[in-house]
């Protein structure tokens, strides 16, 4: 076969295209965070102000995200961790130190987000968003009073509750039913926490992540443990539903940035951090999840209905009898063979 010069000019021109677009030498950023937690023309903005391209990838969990970083298969250069997930990471050091200077916005920051017990100097993490656990329910739906953890295990809306996918969130409502702490390290409770999960499950329609949005406002459920940030997505999709935090109490948590060891552009991962805690970005992404700020001077750009709803921003009241995660050590192994054992069942 013979190829014209014609041809092989064209060929030779197009190969040069294809590789002056797929190499630009522009810096990247490997960004890890939640599913739906973030204005995703934020990341646009920041692309084009610092002319770099992020590489946005996503997780359901914790779990999932720690095991994507301990294995560091993919390099992420800034991550999303929880309060207890942040405590594991900073003792098995998987996270660099944050150079405080550089997140300049750590300012707008309220101090009740600072110094917290998993960071006590905030020398590894910066608040991003914080909220609590509850039950979402549909008010036409339910006819019970909803404050207990124990409408979970009513037969009579059997099909129709929704649970969280996540291993610490389940076995926290198993715990706080039966009057525990969420971060018990008692095998006689563990073992009654595992029992009422396993006695739960044949009323439980699906252990669910982000789609429990939809199902919830879709009516397709009517009651629904979350994370208070889409109870508040939800509510303003369908005024039928509520939130409550039950009366045994429950969970308080907080997600903050963290620069995981992995990180192969330490000067853009502050950048970026910073970059998400500048008063009108962090509005535009709380506005866009439903989820709380720590920033109160983003706090001052949110809309009424977001500053007033107690479901984002619950009183001291609400919340004094709350318990954050801890990491729980040497007892993660019970609580991985207790969450295996409920998705077992059928
Ligand atoms: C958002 C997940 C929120 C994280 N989809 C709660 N810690």
């Amino acid at each position: 076969m013979k190829i014209s010069v014609k041809t092989l000019t064209t060929l030779f021109f197009i190969l040069i295209m294809v590789f002056a677009t797929g190499c630009s030498n522009k810096p990247t950023l490997n960004v890890y965070n939640w599913g739906d937690y973030i204005d995703p023309d934020v990341i646009r903005d920041f692309e084009e102000e610092f002319n770099v391209k992020v590489n946005y990838n996503t997780f359901a969990t914790n779990e999932d995200m720690y095991v994507s970083i301990k294995k560091g298969g993919a390099s992420y250069d800034v991550a999303f961790p929880s309060d207890y997930m942040i405590e594991r990471m900073i003792n098995e050091g998987l996270l660099e130190k944050i150079d405080k200077e550089k997140i300049t916005n750590l300012k707008h920051i309220d101090d009740s987000f600072l110094n917290l017990e998993f960071d006590p100097n905030n020398d590894y993490s910066v608040p991003y968003m914080w909220g609590t656990v509850g039950i979402v329910y549909n008010k036409k739906m339910v006819d019970d009073v909803v404050d207990s953890w124990d409408i979970l295990w009513n037969e009579k809306y059997s099909g129709q509750i929704l649970m969280l996918d996540s291993q610490r969130d389940s076995i926290a409502v198993a715990l706080k039913k039966l009057g525990y702490s969420l971060n018990s390290r008692d095998m006689k409770e563990l073992e009654e926490a595992k029992n009422e999960l396993i006695k739960q499950k044949p009323l439980v329609y699906a252990y669910v992540g982000d789609e429990v949005k939809d199902l919830m406002v879709g009516e397709e459920a009517a009651l629904a443990v979350v994370w208070s940030g889409d109870a508040v997505a939800m509510i303003r999709e369908n005024e039928n539903l509520d939130y409550v935090i039950p009366k045994e109490g429950s969970n308080l948590w907080f997600d903050n940035m963290v620069i995981p060891k992995t990180c192969k552009n330490k000067e853009l991962a502050h950048e970026f951090i910073n970059f998400m805690q500048r008063p009108e970005i962090a509005a535009r992404n709380t506005e866009y999840i439903g989820y709380s700020t720590p920033n109160y001077k983003a706090i001052e750009l949110l809309p009424d209905y977001i500053v007033n709803s107690r479901v984002a921003y619950p009183t001291e009241e609400d919340i004094k009898d709350l318990e954050i995660f801890k990491d729980i050590k040497d007892f993660l192994k019970v609580y991985d063979e207790i969450w295996l054992e409920i998705k077992a069942q059928r």
